[in-house]
């Protein structure tokens, strides 16, 4: 049985039946019949059954929210901020979808002609992640759906119940039971299912389960995407509004309680502003309230995983120990049956500590004192990772000609922590291979077939 428990106080709030190699078996037995079927089915009946899926986000989205909040932990403005996010990214695969999988005439000579069609690629495995179930399962199974995938989706066990609502909400929407068949349990659950011949892996969660999936399905020649882990750096500039920086740079630090694999976890600041940005960054970060997460004036709640609490201490004390200074924070917080930790900000911090270096995926943070762009540019590269990066100043060239050196996958100007429907999601090194979102996000889960025609 797979129990699910609130990280807020430790009590088990569901306990489920998780699948087994049989009926993980008769599950994608069940998708792969389904899926011709989902297939030939026309692209606009497709389109309404995302349409009455989105209708039913916005009709139980409070319902949802709550049910999200329970089980990871999740300040609960933020759980509605997730589901009313959604809505927007469910919006721009309906916009887009069928244009960008129309066939395509690419040459005509009136002898001979060339087409390009997408095919869907067959039955796919979602195995999927905690921090935002929402987004994170939507950007694959939504597009799947619509390009006519069957989706064998397996939610984190962590958000497990939310999982369970997405497929409610999708079988009342009219997807067939098995084109969107839920798989419950945890790693266990996600190995028997790399087991079935599925015709696509897309993954999203850490680093080091990403290399065990990307093992698991070496020498089978389908498509793999993982999307994983980041050490998102933010870079400073002397000309900025410093408590404006502090407050933008503060949040994307600490929102989600720095569960986000886009979050910022490391900021190197002008010494000619580094003190004052330092001063105002704290006063923020202790302006940050603490508390329930149903409550609705929370910001910051409990760590979904009780493991994350030890890796903050462990990140804390390795910092402190090579010289760092404590600013603010620094502690789990004692609640009984919970996982919570202070937000915590460190300064004097170097690239030879854990916490410059490893993913801390909580509310922390380490602020470095740099000299100027070409310091900033080095250490903002010196990673495993290249999620996100940004920069903040007033100078336009100076943004594009660091952000253009800069190695990740998405880069922000005077912001950060921001995920666009209209933009492909990826990751190099470290944080993953493969995209979603974007028209890039939609053709992903199709193969373009060629066609050459010469009428005779
Ligand atoms: O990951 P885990 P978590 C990353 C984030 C952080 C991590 C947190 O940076 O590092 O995800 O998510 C299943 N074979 N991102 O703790 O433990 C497991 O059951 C098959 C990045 O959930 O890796 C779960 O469903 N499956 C992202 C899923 O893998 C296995 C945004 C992830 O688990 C397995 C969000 C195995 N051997 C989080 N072991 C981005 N880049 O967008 C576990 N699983």
């Amino acid at each position: 049985m797979l129990s699910i428990t609130n990280p807020s106080n430790g009590t088990v709030i569901a306990e489920l039946p998780e699948d087994t190699h049989e009926t993980v078996h008769a599950k994608y037995k069940g998708a792969r019949v389904a899926q011709a079927a989902w297939a030939v089915t026309p692209l606009r009946r497709r389109v309404g059954a995302i349409e009455r899926f989105r209708a039913g986000i916005v009709q139980h989205l409070d319902h949802l929210a709550a049910v999200l909040t329970s089980e990871v932990g999740k300040p609960i403005k933020q759980s509605r901020n997730e589901l009313n996010g959604l809505l927007g990214r469910i919006d721009f695969f309906l916009a887009e979808t069928e244009k960008t999988l129309a066939p395509r005439e690419v040459f005509n000579d009136g002898g001979m002609v060339e087409t390009i069609h997408h095919e869907p690629l067959g039955v796919i495995a979602n195995i999927s992640a905690w921090n935002y179930p929402y987004f994170v399962g939507a950007n694959v199974f939504v597009p799947a759906l619509l390009a006519g995938n069957a989706v064998l989706y397996k939610p984190s066990e962590y958000a497990t119940l939310t999982g369970l609502e997405i497929g409610k909400l999708l079988h009342a929407s009219g997807i067939p039971q098995d084109v969107f068949a839920v798989l419950v349990g945890g790693g266990r659950v996600g190995i028997e299912l790399l087991k079935e011949p599925v015709d696509g892996v897309f993954f999203t969660g850490s680093y080091g389960t990403g290399k065990r999936i990307a093992e698991a399905v070496a020498g089978r020649m389908i498509k793999l995407q993982l999307e994983l882990g980041g050490k998102d750096p933010t870079y400073v500039c002397e000309d900025v509004d410093v408590a404006a920086a502090a407050a933008s740079l503060a949040d994307g630090a600490m929102y989600n309680t720095g569960q986000s694999c886009c979050s910022v976890e490391r900021i190197y600041v002008h010494e000619r502003i580094h003190d004052a940005f330092v001063d105002a960054f704290v006063k923020e970060v202790q302006g940050f309230k603490v508390g329930e997460p149903a409550d609705e004036s929370t910001y910051i709640g409990p760590l979904t995983r009780s493991q994350q609490v030890k890796l903050l201490s462990m990140h804390v004390a390795d910092a402190v120990a090579k010289g760092a200074k404590l600013l603010a924070g620094g502690r789990p917080l004692d609640r009984p049956g919970g996982h919570w930790f202070e937000p915590t900000v460190l300064g004097n911090v170097n690239h030879d500590m854990a916490v410059m270096r490893e993913e801390s995926f909580g509310p922390i943070i380490g602020i470095q004192k740099v000299s100027g762009d070409d310091e900033a540019l080095r250490l903002m590269n010196d990673t495993d990772y290249g999620l996100t990066a940004g920069v903040y100043t007033k100078d336009a060239l100076r943004a594009q000609r660091l952000l253009s050196r800069v190695n990740a996958g998405s880069v922000y100007w005077n912001c950060c922590d921001r995920v666009s429907p209209r933009l492909p999601w990826s990751g190099l090194k470290h944080s993953g291979v493969g995209l979603t979102l974007s028209t890039f996000g939609i053709e992903t889960f199709t193969r373009p077939k060629a066609w050459h025609l010469r009428s005779v």
